[in-house]
């Protein structure tokens, strides 16, 4: 990496007690050398690495900028791998930014967005799936989000891949090396191996992808949609759950009309929760539109919330709203819990086939126990980070499935009695998309592996 780059690493949107200037590239020392002035005239190309010194940063005219502590770490044992300067300063964004100019006049690059995670990935720190965690855990909304991306940053799930990659490479190497030297590598019977090893690496991959849809759900949220007949409740169950008055409650029948978004944190799971127009026939033809959003909005829900009046009985409104959510997954919520219960016994059977909770929108009560029902219905009722990988990434997704693609290629090949060397075709393509996931190449770990495994002494 030629030039040293540098940048404000902690939030440039507001002032806080502290924020951090970090500079990385073989010059980082020198550079810093030249703006910072230490309390006991030490300089920073003399001090020990990961040592922390105290003095002042000054612009070219000497003048002092900000009091500051500078941390100078030294390559290799540094986030970039590189040798790195931070500079502590007193948190204001005017005398902030006025210490990265200085930097910058002394001879440092302003760093593009994500600079440094790429340099520590291109400089063999961390692999690009980790790299990628360093980005979501930053953009993780809630404790769920997070505590997988850093299981991922960790690097569980490049281990996982880096497991299902070695099965692969194993058999290509064992078939390249077999067909180089055949009089001493046989490869009788050998596809039965490969079968086996292949579904293997096929359970492993649905596996993953498996995970991909709670994922999502977990990074991004559960779309959640909250459908009932007109005066139901579902406005007030969106404010009760957003704690404002976001939605317009009235008892008039019809208020909402048209769709209104929020997304709120229950315990730890992200809901982006939809209020709608009440189901009915309306002559009103801006509510009819509001309607057809409703349903619109409901074919594409993770989850339905259906907002039952309980102190009515249920009529020709539910009956629609229940065949229109019967492939879904619903909750329904015996609202106005507080109120004397007028639906029937015949009604709620009809209703059995969904979870129901007893709610009061109003009181707010019965909230926890809606809590409690969505984290079963979507995590079982707990998360575990333990052993569990998550994908939660749209890349690793797309490239699992190619993957799984190749390696039923690979399969019906079996099936068909190809050879194998056409076998080692999709196998390759298999351990080439796994590998796009933590950025590996491909060609040096094929040669590496098929010498040192197979051509010892040769
Ligand atoms: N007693 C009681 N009243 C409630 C409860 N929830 C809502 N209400 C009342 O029911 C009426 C309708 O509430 P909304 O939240 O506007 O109902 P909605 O389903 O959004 O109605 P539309 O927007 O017209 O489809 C209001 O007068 C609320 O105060 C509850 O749990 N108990
Ligand atoms: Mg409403």
């Amino acid at each position: 990496m030629e030039h040293t780059i540098a940048a404000i690493s902690t939030s440039t949107m507001s002032s806080g007690g502290i924020s951090i200037v970090r500079m990385s590239g073989k010059d980082a020392i020198e550079i810093a050398d030249k703006v910072f002035v230490s309390k006991k005239n030490i300089r920073l190309s003399e001090v020990e690495s990961h040592t922390v010194h105290y003095g002042s940063i000054t612009d070219r005219n000497g003048n002092i900028i900000d009091e500051v502590l500078a941390v100078v770490m030294r390559a290799p044992n540094t986030y970039t791998r590189e040798d790195v300067v931070e500079i502590d300063c007193h948190g204001g964004i005017l005398v902030t930014r006025k210490v990265l100019e200085a930097l910058i006049g002394a001879g440092a690059s302003p760093a593009e967005p994500g600079e440094f995670t790429k340099r520590a990935f291109l400089n063999g720190r961390i692999d690009l799936s980790q790299a990628e965690a360093v980005i979501d855990v930053i953009n993780s909304k809630n404790e769920y989000a997070l505590k997988s991306s850093v299981s991922q940053l960790d690097g569980k799930l490049s281990e996982k891949i880096k497991e299902i990659r070695e099965m692969i490479l194993n058999h290509v190497a064992y078939i390249e090396a077999a067909l180089d030297d055949p009089e001493h590598i046989s490869l009788d019977n050998y596809v039965q191996n490969i079968l086996n090893d292949v579904d293997k690496c096929v359970e492993s991959v649905n596996k993953l992808l498996k995970t991909s849809d709670n994922g999502r759900i977990m990074r991004d949220g559960i779309r959640t949609v909250i459908l009932g007949k007109t005066n139901a409740g579902k406005s007030s169950l969106l404010n009760a759950l957003a704690r404002e008055e976001r939605a317009i409650v009235t008892d008039i029948e019809g208020t909402t009309r048209d769709v209104l978004e929020e997304q709120i944190n229950l315990g730890g799971i992200t809901l982006n929760l939809t209020d709608t127009a009440g189901i009915r026939n309306t002559d009103d033809y801006v509510e009819s539109i509001g309607v057809e959003k409703a349903k619109k909005y409901a074919q594409e829900a993770d989850l339905i919330i259906f907002v039952v009046d309980s102190s009515r009985p249920l009529d020709k409104n539910d009956e629609e709203i229940i065949s229109l959510i019967k492939d879904k997954k619903v909750l329904v919520l015996l609202n106005k819990s507080d109120m004397k219960r007028e639906i029937s016994r015949e009604d709620l059977s009809r209703l059995e086939r969904f979870k129901t909770v007893s709610v009061s929108a109003k009181n707010e009560t019965g909230l926890e126990e809606l809590e409690q029902a969505i984290k079963e219905m979507f995590f079982e009722g707990k998360i575990s980070f333990n052993e569990e990988i998550y994908i939660t990434n749209v890349r690793h997704k797309n490239l699992l499935s190619e993957a799984l693609d190749s390696l039923n290629m690979v399969k019906s090949g079996i099936e068909l009695q190809m050879s194998e060397d056409f076998l080692t075709i999709d196998l390759m393509t298999a351990y080439e998309k796994l590998g796009m996931i933590i950025g590996e190449e491909v060609e040096d770990d094929l040669a590496d592996r098929i010498f040192s495994k197979f051509c010892m002494g040769k």
